[in-house]
């Protein structure tokens, strides 16, 4: 995929605010601090477009980034935050349950990358995410993060163990350090666009 234009589109903290066009969606999901930032930037070639905080699961928010003008990489936000407050979570519930399920995507959601931080490997929260996905008949599959913290030895047994977990299910290995794996996750994109 060649990234000739990649533009933050939509910042939406409200349901109503998701675009309603023909443009077809990709969403990011996974858990605050996975790498979902470091990937979207590291698609679309763009160092800071897409913050890649210090502070995780600040705000609570569904951004669009539209790629080329045909279609949005969309960074859901991100679960598994302990200090958010009762408020915070409830902006999440209602973001995240108005996109998937009440079809926010306006029919327009043609896959989700599900991304799991390969080192500490799938949290109680992303097998809640990926049975949910696995129920939900969206084109899904998963991104396995920081794969530049382990070892060859390491990273095998992290990989077998996650594909036992979520069989029959595409996992690619990813660094957004080395940049291993992006041509990857662009390859499994354009099949799910096409
Ligand atoms: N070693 C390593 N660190 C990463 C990688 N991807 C992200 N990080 C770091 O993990 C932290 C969270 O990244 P971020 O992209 O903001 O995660 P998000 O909360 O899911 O959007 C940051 O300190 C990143 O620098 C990776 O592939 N390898
Ligand atoms: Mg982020």
């Amino acid at each position: 995929m060649t990234v000739k234009n990649a533009e933050l589109k939509i910042t939406a903290g409200l349901t109503k605010q998701f675009p309603f066009d023909k443009k077809a969606q990709i969403a990011f999901s996974g858990r605050s601090n996975v790498g979902k930032s470091s990937l979207i930037n590291s698609l679309m070639g763009r160092k800071n477009l897409a913050r890649v905080s210090s502070a995780p699961g600040k705000t609570i928010t569904v951004n669009f980034y539209e790629i080329n003008k045909e279609f949005y990489l969309v960074d859901m936000p991100g679960y598994g935050y302990a200090k958010r407050s009762p408020k915070q979570k409830k902006q999440w519930s209602a973001l995240t349950d108005g996109y998937y399920t009440k079809d926010g995507s306006h029919g327009k959601l043609v896959a989700v990358a599900q991304l799991v931080d390969l080192k500490a490997g799938a949290t109680e929260d992303d097998m809640t995410m990926m049975e949910w996905l696995s129920e939900s008949g969206y084109d899904w599959f998963i991104v396995a993060t920081k794969v530049d913290k382990l070892n060859k030895t390491q990273r095998q047994e992290a990989l077998d163990k996650l594909s036992e977990l979520v069989e029959g299910v595409d996992i690619i290995p990813y660094s957004s350090l080395t940049g291993e794996g992006k041509n990857e996750v662009w390859a499994r994109i354009a099949q799910s666009l096409n």
